[in-house]
């Protein structure tokens, strides 16, 4: 079990392919399910608070997880790039186990960064993006992205009060993780393949990929784009813009007088 998160399962399924389906079953004792569930419950409250807090200042936030060199910086950076016109402000929290790099990366775009390094810890939590916010202090009607510690696991658990969830990979991580990692894939309203210059020299089997993500999750949007090159960027800009009108939306309709 990871101490710092409780992600865990309940218990975990040891198979050997092609053997005779020997499953051995590791199960954790009851204390280590109440702290994992506690830990959950706790996360959760904070996590509404960030929300409402959200709401209340008009701030769309997005929450980016994938895998580690995926290129979220770098898609962060890009974005900054292009959008320094079309908005008012983009803000982003940084997560990381060490260093102030990306953090660095995203205030030579002209942006505004906080880094929150989570030391042995493998992703960010509620608690981390209260005090991220309080101190990052975005303006009301930003755009605040969350680049969460690269981890395909445990940053899926964690609700931070976002609004909207983000996972990415590149093509360079393979076309089977979507199948060996769904929980992330399920829980997100957009799917970012990353890296889209280097298909012509991988073996990527882009159509299963797709199909992997969809069987996961119908729901997920799939844009395929490369943060180097620029192509795809028109569908993941007006995904933006469309995040912002609706969460906007939702802002001005929890706002509006009653009676
Ligand atoms: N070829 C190519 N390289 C990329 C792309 N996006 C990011 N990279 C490279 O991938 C590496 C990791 O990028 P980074 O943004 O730090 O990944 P992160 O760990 O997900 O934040 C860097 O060397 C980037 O220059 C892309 O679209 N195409
Ligand atoms: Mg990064």
């Amino acid at each position: 079990m990871c101490n710092h998160c409780g992600c865990s399962s309940e218990k975990a399924l040891l198979t050997a392919p092609g053997t005779d389906s020997q499953h051995h079953h590791l199960h954790f004792d009851a204390h280590s399910l109440q702290l994992q569930q506690s830990l959950l419950a706790g996360n959760e409250a904070i996590a509404e608070q960030n929300r409402q807090w959200l709401v209340n200042q008009n701030i769309t936030c997005i929450n980016l997880m994938g895998t580690p060199g995926a290129g979220k910086t770098q898609l962060l950076e890009a974005t900054l790039a292009d959008l320094a016109e079309g908005l008012p402000e983009v803000a982003v929290l940084e997560g990381d186990q060490q260093t102030l790099n990306d953090a660095r990366r995203i205030q030579a775009m002209g942006g505004k960064a906080l880094q929150i390094n989570t030391g042995t810890g493998c992703h960010l939590d509620a608690e981390m993006i209260k005090a991220g916010l309080a101190a990052l202090s975005p303006v009301a009607g930003s755009l605040v992205f969350i680049e969460n510690v690269g981890n395909l696991v445990c940053p899926a658990l964690f609700d931070l009060g976002e609004q909207r969830r983000v996972a990415m990979m590149a093509v360079t991580d393979g076309d089977d993780k979507p199948e060996k990692y769904p929980h992330l894939f399920s829980s997100c309203e957009l799917v970012i393949i990353n890296k889209a210059d280097l298909l012509p020299y991988l073996e990527f089997d882009l159509t299963k990929v797709k199909q992997a993500i969809s069987q996961l999750n119908p729901q997920a949007e799939i844009f395929l784009l490369s943060a180097k090159t620029g192509e795809g960027f028109v569908d993941w800009e007006h995904w933006l813009t469309t995040s912002k009108a609706v969460s906007q939306a939702t802002a001005s309709a929890t706002h509006q007088p009653h009676g």
